[in-house]
């Protein structure tokens, strides 16, 4: 059985998607009611990249939420538990945002671009919409819109000599999740240290929507000889990484997760004295313990496909956790997952599995990341 997914017009495209088709993409997935690449049909070739070279993805379906005007900052820590004080303009920050029950409802990366500007660069939820109440409910004086603006990553080891060499040796001296304004080729640009890989690497926020082609092209040409090809956001080493993937780990529709949970716990600041949108419930949550736990899991068995929805992880028939999103790591030669158990569990007993396939797996599980950035 094959299905698709029409390329219509209530699912938007990316500055870059006329590059991609052309560079032969081979599927989209739908993030932000957008086309994002899935793949370019050399899964092993991409991979590699990543790990070893460098690999450039399309990730203009990470829409930014901008907040400008004399509130914007008012806005900005009011919509997350992380304390923002310290934050400077030109500063990066992960950034759980919570509903009012104090569930995880994305996890975007906030650039503080000015003292009255900032973008959220959001996950797979409709964020705009709730940050716009937000502020209209608080009355404050502070706009709330998607500009047009369009990340294109550049990842792995060799992500900096391809940066060097398109903006100058100054990146190098960019830290983790720190950015700066620019352009390349009169195509203006916020380049940021950042990335959703372990890998390393640059982000490029296209600030010119109908740039996307020559972009694509400037930044193919400048990877040229450190070997850049086309891939995408690649389960297997955010696996193997443990980065927290909220459309897969944690959509609040389908199993609604705090960020205690979710391994966020450092980034819900409570103590801050300051106010923001879930304080009450995360402080509830804080004080009652959680009941389960985000971990990494090894599936026993033959290389695994992968699943396509949450798995129940059970022992004995009982359910004590589930699984998001497993894949096979060829680096550790196993299958490994992500998922949450339950913290009452005697690990070491054993016994846990999961059906696969109409088949019963003897899962483990084990701790996060999988594997540490070289
Ligand atoms: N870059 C940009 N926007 C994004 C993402 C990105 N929007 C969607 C999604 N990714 C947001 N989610 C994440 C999740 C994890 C990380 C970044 C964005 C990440 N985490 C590190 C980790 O878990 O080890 C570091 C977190 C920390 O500082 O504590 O990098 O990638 N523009």
């Amino acid at each position: 059985m094959s299905y698709q997914i029409h390329i219509g017009p209530n699912i938007r495209k990316s500055p870059f998607f006329e590059a991609t088709v052309a560079d032969g993409v081979r599927s989209f997935s739908v993030y932000n009611h957008m086309f994002i690449p899935g793949h370019f049909g050399d899964p092993e070739g991409e991979y590699d990249r990543l790990i070893n070279g460098v690999a450039m993805w399309d990730v203009g379906a990470q829409r930014q939420v901008a907040l400008e005007g004399p509130d914007a900052a008012a806005l900005a820590a009011y919509l997350t538990p992380r304390d923002l004080s310290g934050t400077v303009a030109g500063q990066g920050r992960y950034v759980p945002l919570c509903n009012h029950d104090g569930i995880l409802i994305n996890d975007p990366v906030l650039l503080k671009l000015a003292a009255d500007r900032f973008w959220l660069s959001i996950a797979d939820s409709d964020t705009a919409l709730w940050a716009e109440v937000a502020a209209r409910e608080k009355g404050l004086d502070v706009r709330v819109f998607e500009p047009d603006v369009s990340p294109l990553a550049i990842q792995g080891p060799k992500a900096i000599d391809v940066a060097v060499d398109l903006f100058g040796d100054w990146v190098k001296e960019l830290r983790y999740f720190w950015f700066r304004e620019t352009a390349l080729a009169g195509i203006p640009l916020v380049l940021a240290r950042s990335g959703w890989s372990k890998q390393g690497g640059f982000e490029l926020y296209l600030q010119d929507g109908a740039q996307g082609s020559e972009l694509w092209r400037l930044v193919k040409e400048a990877g040229g000889p450190h070997g850049i090809g086309p891939g995408a956001p690649n389960d297997v080493e955010r696996l193997e990484s443990g980065l927290l993937s909220y459309g897969a780990d944690a959509r609040y529709q389908c199993d609604p997760a705090n960020p205690f949970e979710l391994g966020l716990g450092k980034l819900v600041d409570l103590d801050s004295g300051q106010d923001f949108i879930g304080r009450a419930a995360l402080a509830k949550i804080r004080a009652a313990a959680i009941t389960r736990q985000r971990t990494g899991f090894f599936v026993d068995g033959p290389p695994v496909a992968g699943n396509q929805h949450p798995l129940p992880v059970t022992r004995d028939g009982a359910p004590v956790g589930r699984i998001s999103e497993m894949t096979f790591s060829r680096r550790l030669g196993r299958n490994i997952a992500v998922g949450l158990i339950s913290t009452s569990l005697d690990v070491a007993a054993g016994g846990l599995s999961v059906e696969l396939d109409g088949a019963e797996r003897q899962v483990t599980p084990a701790p996060l990341p999988f594997i540490q950035p070289g």
